[in-house]
């Protein structure tokens, strides 16, 4: 393909979706002296120039049997689960249900599953999903975060929103297997996620979105007068909401700062519209600062009203917890730089990103500034920025989602030219394939921002892989960002849809390699084995209680303990089964045929599940993940007597 026709496609295609790049790009190009030729934008030139460049395109090149540097995970949106990528090769390591169900490892069907989706409901949706099963079946995965200790990531947890349904997860970052959901009450949805970053994680900040009624029982209806929204804070060890504050407007994206005093986020909607033409009718919405001594001091204090069982503040404009900045109309991502100081709210609506400096939050709670004077910098960087990344060397990446760009710039070059130097903050825009929501660099979100890799998280991927129908996969794409130039050097499908993710140095991350018998994970079954007499690691045999029998089988490849077990029509059974193959990698499944019962048990791990035997009959079980030579061989009969034969 010659360049011209490459070109013509580019710029059609990015004419389909009615994009600006030419626009975003030609104001850019006074800085950096290149300007469009042939048709063909700066940064698309010099992008295809540098797709041209094989020896730059090895270093993002992973040979077989070698080990990735990171760890990403990745959110996966309306999927509901998280995917570990390594990067640099962007191989897809590992997903891992969360707010999902999972044919594979039995997600949302073992009784450890159900335990961690079912404890952390509210009583009122508890109660609500009663006749639906007990259980959501869908979840919107948008921010995953690993827990930090002194502003960097200590591979304990991993917290996550579920926008859709209004919970936090916490997976645990040694079995990679998720712990804990709660539901947060007085609260309609969870967008905005991120945590404490000293001195530990500590608290996850999560954002109400939508402002409903409190309680919404149904008695304020069509009165948005009445709405409000709140904004939580989940204590990352017990996975309680420690308290909540009401705001003013819609929060939607947050992030925290290095010193553990604030947080902070983006808030639209400052005209408490309940339709789009209301809510962007103002020219400019907030950044909402949190300040978190306040606010435990009042709890404390008794000054919170307890609802939904969780202490509430009212942080409303005027309160002593909270400060509105004013800030283009509706911003979106809200990003702390690595250095501490800075903090980017991106404008989404406005070109521009607005910069901060969190050391004068000190002096506007204290009123003795206003609070644009938080405010050191404001540059246009083009159309749609929506997230902002870092490379730990003063430079910002900010994703601009009508641009299909990234644009690199200089946070002190963009303070320098706020304060009226000419200078242009603007360093490189580089084509992304295409419509970009978040992006990430390489420990970017902590204060060992490495500059190494960037990641644009691109919503459309057209024509970038083969056709698959009408719906296709987004476009995560890998950039090197360790020279002065960004390079793209990777493209990569996912499916729906990441909107964000974190890029982990292996170094912090360290996962047992197989279940340790003591682990909380299966304690429940652990204990019930011991009431029974039952010592899972070398008994395999039915336990009957009443009308509920218990199976307990060990998995050993190539057989379970029990070749086959009956039981009555009606029954209620539990089978516990347990790996007692200590080989790395050895996992077995136990499904039972036409009975709808499949899940996974990896070496040394014990898993349960509970039906009803509703259905007499000759049922064969068998193992699911192929575990020897003779894995087919695997399994054994379930025998359902009928109920009154
Ligand atoms: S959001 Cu999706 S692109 Cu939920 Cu972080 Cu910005
Ligand atoms: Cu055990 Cu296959």
């Amino acid at each position: 393909m010659s360049d011209e026709t490459e070109s013509k496609g580019a710029l059609s295609r990015r004419g389909l979706l009615g994009t600006t790049a030419a626009v975003g790009v030609g104001a850019a190009a006074g800085g950096f002296g290149l300007g469009r030729t042939a048709g063909i934008t700066s940064a698309e030139a010099q992008t295809r120039t540098q797709q041209r460049q094989p020896a730059r395109a090895n270093k993002a090149e992973v040979h077989p049997g070698e080990l990735d540097e990171y760890y990403v995970f990745f959110s996966s949106g309306q999927t509901g689960e998280v995917r570990i990528l390594g990067l640099p090769s962007m191989r897809e390591l590992m997903r891992i249900p969360v707010f999902n169900r999972c044919s594979a490892t039995g997600w949302g069907q073992t009784n450890e599953s159900l335990k961690v989706l079912t404890e952390g409901l509210t009583p009122e949706y508890r109660e609500f999903l009663k006749d639906r099963g007990g259980v959501y079946l869908n979840g919107d995965l948008h921010h995953p975060h690993p827990s930090f200790t002194d502003g960097t990531y200590d591979g304990r947890y991993l917290y996550a929103n579920d926008k859709s349904n209004t919970r936090v997860c916490r997976i645990r970052l040694d079995v990679m297997k998720c712990d804990k959901i709660i539901q947060l009450p007085n609260q309609s949805t969870v967008h905005g996620l991120r945590v404490q970053k000293y001195p530990k994680t500590g608290y996850v900040f999560c954002n109400g979105e939508d402002r409903v009624p409190i309680p919404n029982d149904g008695k304020i209806l069509d009165d948005p007068k009445q709405y409000a929204s709140v904004f939580s804070a989940v204590d990352g060890e017990t996975m309680k909401v420690a308290w909540q504050v009401r705001v003013s407007g819609n929060l939607d994206n947050v992030d925290a700062d290095y010193q553990g005093k604030y947080c902070f986020a983006t808030c639209y909607n400052s005209e408490e519209g309940v339709n789009l033409a209301e809510m962007t009718a103002n020219e400019q919405d907030w950044v909402v600062v949190f300040n978190i001594k306040r606010i435990e001091e009042a709890v404390k204090a008794g000054k919170a009203e307890t609802v939904g069982g969780v202490p509430l503040l009212d942080g409303r404009k005027g309160s002593p917890y909270t400060r509105y900045i004013p800030v283009p109309n509706s911003p979106h991502g809200i990003n702390t730089a690595p250095d501490g100081i800075h903090v980017v709210a991106n404008g989404k609506l406005s070109p521009t990103v607005t910069v901060f400096d969190v050391r004068k939050f000190d002096a506007l709670f204290d009123d003795k500034i206003q609070p644009r004077d938080c405010v050191v910098a404001e540059p246009e960087l083009g159309l749609g920025p929506l997230h902002t990344a870092y490379d730990g060397k003063g430079n910002a990446f900010t994703t601009l989602f009508l641009d299909s760009q990234v644009v690199k710039w200089n946070i002190d070059r963009a303070i320098r030219a706020f304060k009226g130097e000419k200078v242009n903050p603007i360093i490189q825009k580089l084509d992304v394939h295409y419509q970009p929501g978040h992006n990430h660099t390489s420990m970017g979100q902590t204060k060992e921002a490495d500059g190494k890799w960037l990641l644009s998280l691109n919503k459309f991927s057209k024509d970038r892989f083969l056709n698959v129908g009408p719906l296709k996969p987004e476009n995560d794409q890998l950039i090197d960002i360790s020279g002065d130039r960004m390079v793209l050097m990777h493209d990569s499908p996912s499916f729906a849809e990441p909107h964000d993710a974190t890029i982990v140095h292996r170094s912090k991350i360290n996962p047992v390699h197989v279940w340790n018998r003591d682990d909380p994970f299966f304690a429940d079954a652990v204990k019930q084995a011991k009431a029974d007499g039952v010592d899972l690691t070398a008994d395999s045999k039915v336990v009957r209680d009443g009308d509920k029998v218990r199976v307990y089988m060990t998995s050993v490849a190539p057989a379970f303990g029990l070749e086959q077990f009956t039981v009555k029509q009606g029954d209620e059974v539990t089978v516990y089964v347990t790996n007692i193959d200590d080989v790395e990698d050895l996992s077995h499944g136990f499904c039972i045929v036409n009975y709808g019962i499949s899940f996974e048990v990896a070496p040394q791990a014990t898993a349960s599940v509970t039906f009803k035997a509703s259905k007499p009959g000759v049922y064969w079980y068998y193992c699911t993940w192929f575990c020897h030579a003779m894995h087919m061989e695997m399994q054994g009969r379930m025998l359902v007597e009928p109920r009154n034969a």
